[in-house]
């Protein structure tokens, strides 16, 4: 037998060519107007079940006539590159931050829609899936009956007990997204269900909205097919536009709306942070570099300084949610919010 296995020929990146890899000078794609909102509203179809899921948010919004009401974005969008979808661009966001601070509004008086990727974390259930643990970890078995072993007994009741009084109250209405264009027609929709709240509607947007997609007349039926010889995909992808700002402006005027600024560059948090507040003109933008979205994010407002929230080490090894600090100071912020919609009308 030949032992002599030639090594494949590769070639590694070098760290220059992956600085370059994608050219960052390019300035920040420019607010979507009106024309832009209808191109692409009318150009990709609705989900089929947005009506049903809609009427759904209408009946939980008339319930909650006189509370407040958030509605936390949560999870990864997908992008299909098929239509009879096989393969699809996808991020990491497992939704630990929206699931995390849903249970923190909730906690807050607040009614919460939850527009999640679905099987992504939910509020609550969060503690037992998604876990290096498998749920029947979680249970023993005793006189034949399952039971949950004792060691877990003590924190599962408080987080049961909260979930029953969730559930009790109406207070969480959880709606799934699966790919951008869900989320974004959904997004849209629930924003003008939203709108009788006034200020009392809380946008949270903590969902990691892919930043390219392929537009639905570019998108293939079939799966893609591989052809011989080795030949390369090439992909084709467009700009997702900014609806940030039609948003704020015209889907829910009157509405507090914080959104996330997600960097893994240190140097430019701050500055994109700042930038998109100025861009959409809204209340808050939290940002947080993926790297350390668990222990510290920095609020930017309009005409303040940056506040950096941080977990202390202690509160990081006791296991501390940061979004236990962040939801407090955001319901403080809407508090003044409120207040002042109220004094100017
Ligand atoms: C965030 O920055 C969230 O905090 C994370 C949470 C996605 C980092 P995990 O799900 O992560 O807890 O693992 N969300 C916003 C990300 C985003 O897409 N922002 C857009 C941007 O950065 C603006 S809307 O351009």
């Amino acid at each position: 037998m030949d032992s002599h296995i030639p090594s494949p020929p590769t070639r590694r990146l070098s760290m220059g060519e992956r600085e370059n890899a994608i050219d960052r000078t390019i300035p920040l794609l420019p607010p979507a107007e009106e024309i832009d909102e209808f191109n692409y509203f009318d150009n990709n179809d609705p989900p089929e079940y947005l009506e049903s899921l809609i009427h759904g948010a209408q009946e939980f919004v008339k319930f909650h006539k006189n509370d407040r009401v958030v509605l936390v974005t949560s999870g990864g969008t997908t992008v299909p590159l098929e239509n009879q979808t096989v393969r699809f661009i996808d991020n990491f966001s497992a939704g630990t931050r929206g699931a995390t601070s849903a249970e923190y509004f909730l906690e807050h008086g607040y009614a919460v829609i939850f527009l999640h990727r679905q099987f992504s974390l939910l509020p609550y259930s969060r503690h037992y899936s998604h876990s290096t643990n498998c749920f029947l970890d979680f249970m023993e078995e005793k006189n034949s009956k399952v039971i949950v072993d004792p060691i877990y007994q003590e924190e599962m009741l408080m987080v049961l007990r909260k979930y029953q009084h969730a559930k009790d109250h109406n207070l969480l209405l959880l709606l799934p997204f699966t790919t951008i264009n869900q989320y974004l027609h959904t997004l849209r929709a629930l924003s003008v269900t939203l709108r009788p709240l006034k200020s009392r509607a809380l946008f949270y947007l903590a969902a990691a909205v892919s930043d390219f997609f392929v537009p639905l007349h570019r998108i293939p039926e079939h799966k893609i097919q591989s052809k011989a010889g080795g030949s390369k995909l090439v992909m084709n992808l467009d700009p997702v536009p900014k609806f940030l700002h039609r948003l704020v402006d015209k889907w829910a005027p009157g509405a507090m709306i914080v959104s996330f600024k997600l960097e893994t560059d240190s140097s430019i948090l701050l500055s994109k942070a700042r930038q998109a507040l100025e861009r959409y003109s809204h209340q808050l933008v939290v940002g947080n570099l993926l790297q350390t979205r668990k222990r510290e994010v920095v609020f930017v407002e309009p005409g303040k300084t940056e506040l950096w929230i941080r977990l202390t080490p202690a509160q990081e090894a006791a296991g501390v949610d940061i979004e236990s600090l962040i939801i407090p100071a955001i319901v403080e912020r809407h508090d003044i919010w409120i207040n002042k919609s109220k004094n100017s009308a």
